[in-house]
């Protein structure tokens, strides 16, 4: 009985957990949207470079060539009330963990802009990251992932190969081993499902990049 009685305390404590979470102006990871500008069916990819002159979000590739990835994300509150102005630094991408080695330069995938009047902001300018990734980008407000969606279709590659923040001869190697070998995605730079000298340019360029 005194069990029963605990258990109802408990649960009515969850309930006014629950309805402080949603309070005005507080970021809603189920209410809260993102969408790539690719579309359902789609699936780019961002080259990226520690020094953030790697692709736009523009210039994502499929294996038919040039793709717009940009995302745009929708900030609402518990209420369906756009948050406004709230902070890019508070807004960043994070592929989901398990495959590959997308690493991150600090502030380095964080959103364009502050959401504006109607609680909006994108991404579309090149990330400052390395490493790689065919796994979903996740949104995620102040440390937490959207739950409204499971992540973006949008998956990663680098010259900085093994994603330690810079680009450079130590990552050669592997792109060689790619070159000669059966395909990696890893190396496939100028994406389009081959690694070919198509990639070298790329990876010529890149090298020398590293997180600022
Ligand atoms: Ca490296
Ligand atoms: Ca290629």
């Amino acid at each position: 009985m005194v069990l029963r009685k605990l258990t109802g305390v408990f649960s009515i404590a969850l309930v006014i957990g629950a309805a402080t979470f949603a309070v005005a102006g507080v970021p809603d990871l189920d209410k809260s949207t993102a969408s790539t500008a690719a579309g359902v069916g789609v699936t780019p990819v961002m080259y990226n470079l520690p020094n953030g002159l790697g692709a736009t979000f523009a210039q994502a590739r499929t294996t038919t060539g040039v793709v717009n990835a940009t995302i745009t994300l929708t900030v609402l509150d518990g209420g369906m009330v756009p948050v406004a102005n709230y902070s890019a630094n508070d807004m960043w991408l994070q592929p989901v963990a398990g495959v590959g080695n997308f690493n991150a330069c600090t502030g380095g995938t964080t959103a364009d802009l502050n959401t504006n009047a109607s609680g909006v902001t994108t991404w579309a300018a090149p990330l400052r990251a390395g490493g790689w990734s065919t796994n979903n980008t996740q949104i995620i407000i102040n440390g937490a992932a959207l739950t409204s969606n499971t992540g973006l279709v949008l998956r990663h590659n680098s010259t900085d190969i093994n994603g330690d923040g810079a680009a450079n001869l130590a990552d050669i190697p592997l792109f060689a081993a790619d070159f000669y070998g059966s395909y990696a995605f890893r190396s496939d730079l100028q994406y389009d499902g081959l690694v070919n000298l198509s990639d070298i340019p790329r990876l010529v360029s890149g090298v020398g990049a590293v997180c600022p």
